[in-house]
């Protein structure tokens, strides 16, 4: 059996706490063990990034730095087969997503934000001064130092890398924190780390649990100089927390109840084919999904009966197998949260127009299997409709104005993402600028351009990342005036 063990300044080491298991959503079984970091990993870890810090990492110039950036991105796709094996055997999600996004922009976030901090410039001012001699000013962009990197489970590397890539590029030092249920290509990013000669200590992965284990230890250490985490709104709040003392910056990229509206002038084909992916692309574990639907009343019947007929066209199964397009969720324990909402769809009376349930899937009997599900009917103060439900589920109500459509998709504490579908040009520029959510899509999903802010309004997170934003993050400004 596979073990992943912690990564901590260029070695593989066991923790000192109980290892503990990786399973196989597909099939329930364990296929692996995880080296648990306790306290003293973590410690080990935090000294080894601030030792890199100011020791090899700290003395390359940004060009050396930039050029390894690259030789990362080029070592994920020399092992792409095994990157891809590895991710879909954490998360069972089919190959034609892992392999068609997740590990392609594994490897993407090294190259763009190599050509970000390339190229971004920072500020100067001339001044006047009294005696008329004059005085410069220019800003000196700083890594911040020791950072604290927290991931979820959906889109492992994708999400790690996402944070890892501009810290490295900044010149940060990382220790990594992945989620208990998908350590896998993060430990073998260490071995690349090492392949492609990053100096010890400045990339470390330590493996456990969230609160009161591995997650806290590291976010709660006093050496580490800023956190950037991706995850739920309850995990973000307490993180925000920990990082209160010492006063050190978050990034917080959270949890969403994403809108969807459509428009009576939608283009019906188009749209279906971006909204099924919203609401059920895989398998609805994607906090920029779709989990509320608004749909003009003209065309509600339609839309309605044309989703649910592609919720029901979703082939459960291998995710090694091309023809698979939907994998299992990630756990017995997300799959136990996500059926709770799926009786209380059924006991609040909600229309169910597709799924409801759990598919038998010939062949993998102890998958983590759920219907794509559709419903109609519900309040909107229903929990099914306010609670991010982190599944392959939506519910959709109709509207009748722009107006009524935006109020609805407004009434949400979360403010992460929304999507808009009409072919009226005038309507998508109003709709956008007056929905809450750090990201709008119109007439399409999950469409990056990396350079692009990233990140949530209300309780959707706090900060933005993305180009510019993730080396504001990830640097502080430091002005130097000098009197001429
Ligand atoms: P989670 O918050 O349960 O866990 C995320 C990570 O935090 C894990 O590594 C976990 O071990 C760790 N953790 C938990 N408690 C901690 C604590 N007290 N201190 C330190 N670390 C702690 O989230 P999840 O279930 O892994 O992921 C699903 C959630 O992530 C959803 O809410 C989803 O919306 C959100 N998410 C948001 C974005 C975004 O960009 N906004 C992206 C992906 C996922
Ligand atoms: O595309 C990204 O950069 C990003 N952070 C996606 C987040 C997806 C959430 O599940």
């Amino acid at each position: 059996m596979n073990t992943f063990r912690n990564f901590i300044d260029g070695d593989f080491v066991d923790g000192s706490g109980e290892a503990f298991e990786d399973r196989f959503p597909t099939t329930g079984e364990v296929i692996a063990k995880v080296g648990h970091a306790g306290q003293d990993d973590v410690d080990r870890a935090v000294t080894a990034a601030k030792r890199a810090l100011n020791g090899p990492w700290g003395k390359l110039s940004l060009a050396e730095r930039i050029g390894l950036l690259r030789k990362l991105a080029d070592g994920i796709n020399a092992r792409f087969d095994e990157f891809l094996a590895a991710e879909i055997k954490d998360t069972g999600k089919p190959t034609g997503i892992a392999s068609h996004i997740d590990i392609p922009r594994g490897a993407a976030n090294f190259n763009v934000f190599a050509d970000q901090i390339a190229t971004i410039p920072t500020e100067t001012f001339e001044m006047a001064t009294p005696d008329g001699a004059g005085a410069l000013n220019y800003a000196l962009r700083m890594p911040r130092g020791v950072i604290g990197v927290v991931c979820p489970w959906n889109l492992p590397l994708l999400l790690m890398t996402w944070k890892v890539a501009p810290a490295l590029a900044c010149g940060n030092t990382v220790v990594v924190k992945p989620s208990e249920e998908t350590p896998a290509t993060a430990t073998l990013l260490g071995e690349v780390m090492n392949a492609v000669g990053i100096p010890k200590g400045v990339y470390n992965v330590v493996h456990g649990f969230g609160g009161g284990d591995t997650g806290e230890f590291l976010t709660g250490h006093p050496d580490i100089d800023a956190v950037t985490f991706t995850g739920e709104t309850a995990t973000g709040e307490a993180i925000m927390a920990a990082a209160s003392k010492g006063v050190r910056p978050v990034s917080l990229e959270l949890g969403g109840k994403n809108p969807g509206i459509v428009f009576d002038d939608a283009d019906m084909a188009a749209t279906l084919e971006g909204l099924g992916r919203a609401c059920f692309a895989n398998t609805g574990q994607v906090c920029l999904g779709t989990e509320r639907v608004y749909v003009q009343r003209g065309i509600f019947d339609e839309l309605a009966a044309k989703l649910a007929e592609k919720a029901r066209a979703y082939r459960f199964g291998d995710p090694f197998d091309k023809a698979t397009t939907m994998g299992p969720l990630i756990s017995a324990e997300h799959r136990r949260k996500v059926l709770s909402y799926y009786d209380k769809a059924r006991e609040g009376g909600a229309e169910i127009l597709a799924g409801g349930g759990v598919p038998d899937v010939d062949g993998y009997p102890g998958g983590y299997w759920v219907q794509p599900t559709v419903w109609t009917g519900l309040a909107q103060d229903h929990p099914v409709v306010t609670d991010e439900i982190f599944g392959p589920c939506t519910h959709l109500t109709p509207f009748d104005d722009e107006e009524e459509a935006i109020a609805l998709a407004n009434a949400s504490p979360y403010g992460l993402a929304a999507t808009i579908w009409t072919t009226n040009l005038g309507r998508a520029h109003r709709v956008a600028a007056k929905v809450d959510a750090g990201i709008t899509w119109v007439n399409c999903w999950f469409l990056r351009d990396l350079r692009t802010p990233f990140g949530g309004s209300k309780r959707s997170g706090i900060g933005r990342e993305g180009g510019v934003h993730s080396l504001e993050f990830y640097t502080e400004l430091r002005n130097v005036c000098i009197k001429l």
